[in-house]
């Protein structure tokens, strides 16, 4: 799809793949349909989505996505969704608990309804720098199978950062201003590399395990 303006799309059958070239793209998925994966150019895209799909990569210039619906909750993603270079910007509309289930890259900021966001997949590649947009108290758990990479920074509000037994810190968070804190599910004998955790931050281990 080229030329600019945006396309809404309401689904009335499977595509394998999309190909955008500066064309902004609404696309209503629904629950019969599937979409394959949708691929941005070097130009700048905005891609709005209802729901999850396998692959978004968005390539360069300043890209923004949106994924799911206000009313929706406990909406896992397991597709791959990469900003590719640039200014790019995530926002997961869902006020509802959100949960990355697959990859999630590339994005320079993220905006959660939710302030709640759970990662069981991958959070950010190595060399990649987030921000949490907002001043909300915003929760960042990573669960059981969760790895985050890269530099966060949670920014302004009272931010909650919880890393679940067997959860990957290979990265750092950053709590950004307010009064934050971090809880650590301890089993058995844990180490955290120095600096990964913010210096302002109160770590407060929990659920020890004999
Ligand atoms: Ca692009």
């Amino acid at each position: 799809m080229e030329g600019s303006g945006t396309l809404a799309l309401p689904l009335d059958q499977n595509f394998q793949s999309i190909a955008l070239a500066g064309t902004n793209l609404t696309a209503t998925i629904g629950s019969g349909f599937s979409v394959g994966r949708i691929n941005g150019s070097a130009a700048a895209e905005h891609v709005v989505l209802d729901r999850n799909v396998a692959a978004v990569a968005l390539g360069d210039g300043d890209d923004s996505l949106t994924l799911g619906l206000p009313d929706q909750t406990g909406v896992v993603y397991d597709g791959t969704f990469d900003g590719g270079a640039g200014n790019d910007v995530l926002r997961f509309a869902s006020t509802g608990r959100v949960t990355i289930g697959g990859t999630v890259a590339g994005f320079v900021s993220m905006s959660l309804a939710s302030n709640e966001l759970v990662v069981e997949g991958t959070l950010d590649l190595a060399g990649d720098m987030l921000t949490f947009a907002g001043n909300d108290a915003q929760t960042l758990r990573v669960g059981l199978t969760g790895v985050v990479n890269g530099t966060i920074d949670m920014g302004a509000g009272d931010d909650l950062l919880e890393l679940g037994l067997g959860a990957t810190l290979n990265g750092t968070v950053s709590g950004g201003d307010g009064y934050d804190t971090d809880t650590v599910a301890l089993a058995g004998a844990r180490t955290l590399t120095a600096g990964v955790l913010p210096a302002s931050s109160v770590c407060r281990p929990r659920d020890r395990v004999a």
